[in-house]
């Protein structure tokens, strides 16, 4: 396929921000939009003092526009804020037998949950009760149960304050089972890139990318998932520095932008290029295009120095700062380009000029996102992608680095302050100190560890603040009548979702309030705080009034449940901290001092606190103490190679969704627009398989291990794709994901190389 980006093809083609993301705002949320308290809310959004978006995880500047927000975040933040109420009367009108035949959309429609509610089954509905009864009735669940048998959800929104009294209770009762969204997202960075650099977070800060000469940009499309990145790529680009893309999928976000913050574009339509280089890689062929990379920079190497010229390598970097050079340039010498080609996708030419990129910039920025992550070998990728880096020295320097584009919010930051199923990474000895108990040891469970512990039965309770974990796992059909078998589900949500209604025999539906909305508690009201892609920590100050009276913070529900459970402790202070979170930010504090020192007096400094990062002081925590170049063990990212007839499925998410939120169904920015229930293909494929546009087909799963996965009414529509590919949403494709296909070294669910077949429907 075509490297050009300018190439016109079979979708959309124009520019993404510009008049269309005003569009697509207003047309979702004309009714929202006219309230002045829901404008004011995104007036404050992102900046220091106001209040920090709730939907993706990208830095906020130091100094920020006067709309610091995106599309996206608005519509995630007016999602918040709906004037939509789902009350127990709501409840009391349909059983959750009805309600389990609606669709996610409509049960998220109802609006905001108002009151704490408990599971009848001899009405089979959820009834109102009160928030004591709530805290008793799930403690005395809790305390029936073995501790083993218990899982902590948590879905990387809620506050630090709130997550590190989460992980400290799940302590306390006497598991480390805490899962978090991270475990089907960049799990496989917090492993992979951990192993190779010493750090599981990227090692960027947002000024790198004001220094930077090129950007070689894997499986991330920040035009719907990171919206505001977009205008320091503009700037880049406008610098003269060069992006290079590989994705499967042409996505406008990285063809070309117009800045809806900028008048004179916006009134003249002018777009800026973004991508010098935009190459259709196939899924899971980045360690191959990769390798291509690294051939060619030593290929340019060797010439170079054969010619008397400077070495193309960072030799002093390599010899100073990393392990395993020389194993590495044995296997990168012996990768054979007849393979890198056929795997990739790509043609050596197109390779060979990205890599000439790359040599000839100073500083270069690598990007990644879930076409890395998601993949059976994606830690592998991500290895392949620093050795690119480490040949030169393009980490731990300014304009130069790693930086994975992290998903919710605060999904870094629950990480950093404890939520792990991976003890070693939390410190126990300190906790057992601080509050006086034994934490446990024992490795706790990961995502894919607790799915397949729900399914055999060892799973007996599910406390989730946040999520809706039963859509976005894999094997959904396997999972959901499995899920209903445990004793107790506990949901800490904003709004009715699937997961709720597929609840165990005993369960409870938490609202709390959102990130926008007050948070008065004894002391007065709090503020809570969050970390992003770029490990830097913000405040955060709801002023909304809340969506209703019974609503609890978060942070009072896990205290609430946590006092109800746990025997009285004059160190465990529950009450206390509720009612003043700056007691938590202390707590924080003293647990990681080097990190959070001063939290409370640095929590609202603008461009928000650093909490550092050894790789990016060229310190590598590996067991060589050195950057590691390691050598792939294949040559392609997917589990399950080519077959006849078999191809390989892409989940992907549409620019009006937020993960299992559907705000509706255009896809603006592909030129899809009225159905999620849809199949891409490309049309030499359909061709191949006789297809025609508007087909109705189904997707069954081609894993090769006997359990039947299906998908139907999926209809046809041609797409530009690779070859032996398809595409399709999440999370309608998860039943087709086998809950052992997942990444090797981290557990995250493979959902980018999905092994299928294409049935056509009856008749
Ligand atoms: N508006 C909005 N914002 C969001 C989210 C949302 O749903 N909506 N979700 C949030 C969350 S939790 C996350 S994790 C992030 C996700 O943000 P992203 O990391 O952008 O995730 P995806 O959209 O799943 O897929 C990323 C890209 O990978 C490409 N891709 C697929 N397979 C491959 C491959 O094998 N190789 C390469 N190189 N590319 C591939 C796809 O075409 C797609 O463009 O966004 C966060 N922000
Ligand atoms: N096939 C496929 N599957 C995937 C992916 C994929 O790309 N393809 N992506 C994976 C990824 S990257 C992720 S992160 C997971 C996401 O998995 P989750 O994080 O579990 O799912 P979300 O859709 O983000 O959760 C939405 C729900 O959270 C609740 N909620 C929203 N805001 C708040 C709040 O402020 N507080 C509380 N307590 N609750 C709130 C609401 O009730 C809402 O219904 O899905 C994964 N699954
Ligand atoms: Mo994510």
């Amino acid at each position: 396929m075509s490297s050009d980006p300018r190439d016109e093809s079979i979708q959309y083609e124009g520019a993404a921000g510009g008049w269309g993301s005003l569009k697509g705002m207003s047309q979702v949320f004309a009714r929202e939009l006219s309230t002045p308290a829901v404008l004011e809310t995104l007036m404050r959004q992102n900046k220091a003092g106001g209040y920090m978006c709730s939907s993706c995880a990208w830095g906020k500047p130091k100094e920020p526009h006067l709309f610091e927000f995106c599309e996206n975040g608005a519509k995630a933040t007016i999602w918040d804020l709906t004037r939509d109420r789902c009350t127990p009367a709501f409840f009391g009108d349909h059983t959750v037998t009805e309600l389990r035949s609606w669709s996610d959309y409509d049960l998220e429609m109802q609006g905001r949950l108002t009151e704490p509610m408990c599971y009848d089954s001899a009405s089979d509905t959820y009834v109102a009760c009160s928030w004591d009864e709530a805290f008793e009735g799930i403690a005395r669940e809790l305390n029936a149960l073995d501790p083993k048998s218990v899982v902590f959800y948590a879905s990387g929104k809620a506050s630090l304050e709130t997550s590190y009294l989460y992980a400290l209770f799940a302590r306390m009762y006497g598991n480390n089972n805490l899962p978090d969204s991270s475990n089907m997202c960049h799990e496989t960075t917090s492993v992979g890139l951990k192993k190779v650099t010493g750090s599981p977070v990227g090692t960027c800060l947002m000024e790198d990318f004001e220094h930077c000469d090129a950007i070689f940009y894997f499986g991330q499309n920040p035009g719907t998932n990171s919206p505001r990145f977009l205008h320091p790529l503009q700037e880049a680009v406008k610098r003269g520095c060069k992006i290079i893309v590989f994705n499967p999928v042409r996505e406008q976000g990285l063809v070309r932008f117009v800045n809806p913050q900028n008048p004179l574009q916006m009134l003249s339509g002018h777009a800026t290029e973004l991508a010098h280089m935009y190459l259709q890689v196939k899924p899971g062929g980045d360690i191959a295009a990769l390798m291509g990379l690294c051939k060619h920079v030593l290929a340019l190497d060797d010439a170079a120095r054969a010619a008397g010229k400077p070495s193309v390598l960072d030799r002093d970097f390599i010899d100073q700062h990393t392990h395993g050079f020389e194993d590495f340039l044995v296997a990168a010498r012996a990768a054979d380009w007849g393979e890198i080609v056929r795997v990739s996708g790509l043609a050596r030419s197109d390779l060979e000029a990205a890599a000439d990129v790359y040599a000839a910039a100073e500083n270069v920025i690598s990007v990644y996102g879930m076409g890395l992550t998601q993949h059976v070998h994606g830690s592998q990728s991500i290895g392949m992608l620093v050795n690119l880096m480490l040949m030169r020295g393009n980490l731990g320097r300014q304009g130069a680095g790693v930086s994975p584009v992290r998903g919710h919010s605060n999904v870094q930051g629950q990480r950093t302050v404890g939520i792990s199923e991976k003890p070693e990474l939390v410190p126990l000895d300190k906790l057992a100190a601080m509050f006086d108990f034994t934490p446990p040891r024992d490795k706790g469970l990961t995502t894919v560890d607790a799915c397949e512990g729900i399914r055999d039965g060892s799973v007996q309770g599910f406390v989730s603040l946040g999520g809706n974990f039963v859509r976005a796992i894999p094997d959904r059909d396997v999972m959901e009548p499995a899920w209903r078998k445990q004793a107790l589900t506990v949901y800490i949500a904003t709004k009715l979702n699937r997961s709720h209604l597929v609840h165990g025999r005993s369960s409870y539906l938490l609202p709390c309030l959102v990130r926008a909305e007050e948070d008065v508690q004894a002391s007065g009201p709090q503020s809570v705080s969050i970390e992003d892609s770029f490990s830097h920590i913000y405040g955060s100050f709801g002023k909304r009034k809340p969506a209703d009276e019974h609503l609890l913070s978060e942070l009072a529900i896990v205290a609430g449940i946590a006092k109800a459970t746990l025997p009285t402790h004059p160190k465990w202070r529950w009450d206390e901290w509720t009612a003043d979170y700056s007691l938590v930010r202390e707590l924080i504090e003293k647990t990681y001092p080097d990190e959070f020192h001063d939290f409370n007096a640095r929590m609202f400094q603008p461009g928000g606190f650093y909490r550092g990062n050894p790789a990016h002081e060229r310190i590598w925590k590996t067991d060589s103490g050195k950057a590691e170049f390691t050598n792939p063990t294949v040559m392609s990212a997917l589990g399950i190679g080519d077959a006849p007839g078999r191809y390989h499925l892409i989940t992907m998410r549409s620019n009006d969704q937020f993960n299992t939120t559907i705000y509706g169904h255009s896809d603006r920015l592909r030129g899809l627009e009225g159905s999620r229930e849809i199949l891409l293909i490309n049309p030499d494929e359909m061709a191949r398989a006789g297809l025609q546009e508007g087909d109705v087909v189904s997707l069954v799963g081609d894993a090769g291990d006997g359990v039947k996965r299906e998908v139907h009414d999926l209809t046809v529509t041609p797409f530009n794709l690779p070859d032996g590919c398809l595409g399709g949403y999440y999370p309608e494709m998860n039943p087709l994901i086998p809950l052992w296909y997942h990444d090797e070294a981290s557990k995250t669910p493979a959902s980018k190389g999905v092994p299928v077949r294409i049935v056509r429907a009856a008749g």
